[in-house]
């Protein structure tokens, strides 16, 4: 078997994503994500540029020596368009050799290691009476853990809280848009919201956090040590994660669970965080670390310092991204949580898949492959729109993280 094309997609049905599509002579197709929030355009240059043609006439059943050729042979490693057009590759192949084996990717992973992926929803409201009628939404859908995100009095709007609660796209602006953050007003509020949630909701929901990178280290050692008594599954990226040694200072105060890297790319943003088990999840995705075939090495490292995983699964990954990443989650033996936040119909359309949600939990396709593809005359429908994630300002103007 030989790659004879290799076709990437750029739709925007209500947001923009970017899907590899790979040829075989025999009739044989599989899909790969490559969206990258934001930057979309120049993750699709990068794979029409200098990917495509050096994928035609390669055997697609070659997944370790492809990556290895993309990875090495770039001589610029790393970054995360560059990863996620790897991954992109990747991904599709392994679609391909699942396809052509006759299995669901997760059988060549090594089979299922659970029943189905626990995955969390995400309750967001401007007030604690609000969250709370948010989380009761996913609890009476049968979700085990729920992340909170409440807006923080006197900010006009801080991350994770929007008008529509089913579906965050916080790429809302060809230019990105500047939002205001203090750190004082959020520390003040976020403790006795989760102390509303636990109160109301007991103690065996699971309940997360997403900081979003805005603290400083012993900033994030308050906040953890403030949610001590709430027990939380984990607080998210509490701090920008460039610095992995910063994370021994949270460590050094706090017991709150901390899980980090869904903007990761590679094993070595997080290499030192995981061996010296300074977070708890790691949350590399199939779509921005490399795809499976890297992916699986991260979790594999995690596996041997007691971290699990707790991947990213936003809108801005993609269906065939959430494909991929259950055929991971079922498979790995140190799985922590999936993120799960709803696509539209739109966007479901424009990619059909066979994963479903079922009593809390993501159950992966049994289909040959990943069981998703895109419907390429469908997505011609909806063209690219240009959208920047938003900026952070403190009150005083300074440039801070988003
Ligand atoms: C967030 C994301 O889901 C999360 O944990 O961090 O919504 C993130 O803001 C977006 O994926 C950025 O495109
Ligand atoms: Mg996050």
């Amino acid at each position: 078997m030989r790659i004879t094309d290799a076709k990437v997609i750029v739709t925007c049905p209500g947001r923009n994503f970017v899907t590899l599509k790979i040829v075989t002579d025999e009739g044989v197709t599989g899909v790969g994500d490559a969206t990258l929030n934001g930057r979309e355009l120049a993750v699709a240059a990068y794979l029409t540029e200098h990917v495509v043609p050096a994928l035609i006439g390669r055997d697609p059943a070659r997944i370790e020596d492809t990556w290895q050729y993309l990875y090495k042979g770039a001589y610029w490693r790393r970054g995360p368009v560059t990863m996620s057009a790897i991954a992109a590759v990747d991904t599709a192949l392994w679609d391909i050799l699942g396809k052509v084996a006759g299995l669901p990717v997760y059988r060549l992973l090594g089979g299922r290691s659970r029943e189905g992926v626990t995955v969390y929803g995400h309750a967001n409201a401007e007030t604690a009476e609000a969250v709370l009628a948010e989380v009761a939404w996913y609890v009476e859908r049968g979700y085990r853990a729920v992340r909170v995100q409440t807006g923080v009095p006197g900010l006009a709007a801080t991350y994770g809280v929007s008008g529509d609660k089913t579906f965050y796209e916080p790429a809302d602006a060809a230019i990105a848009t500047e939002a205001v953050w203090s750190t004082e007003r959020y520390l003040n509020t976020v403790p006795s919201v989760f102390a509303r949630v636990r109160d109301e909701f007991g103690p065996d929901l699971k309940l997360l956090h997403d900081v979003h990178h805005r603290l400083t280290p012993i900033e994030a050692a308050r906040l953890g040590r403030s949610l001590e008594p709430y027990a939380l599954t984990w607080m998210e990226d509490p701090v920008p994660a460039e610095l992995q040694e910063g994370f021994r200072l949270i460590r050094q105060h706090t017991t709150t669970p901390i899980a980090v890297g869904e903007v990761f790319n590679t094993v070595w943003d997080c290499q030192q965080l995981i061996t010296e088990q300074l977070i708890d999840y790691i949350r590399a995705t199939v779509v921005h670390a490399g795809g499976i075939s890297h992916l699986r090495r991260i979790f594999d490292l995690a596996a041997l310092h007691h971290v699990r995983s707790g991947s990213h699964g936003a809108t801005d990954l993609s269906p065939v991204c959430m494909a991929a990443a259950l055929h991971v989650d079922i498979s790995i033996p140190n799985f922590g949580l999936q993120e799960y936040m709803r696509h539209t119909g739109e966007t479901d359309a424009v990619f059909p898949h066979g994963y479903r949600f079922e009593n809390g939990y993501l159950l992966p396709s049994e289909e040959p492959g990943l069981g998703v593809d895109i419907d390429e005359e469908l997505a011609a429908k909806y063209p690219y729109q240009p959208k920047a994630l938003p900026v952070n300002r403190l009150e005083d103007g300074s440039m801070h993280s988003w």
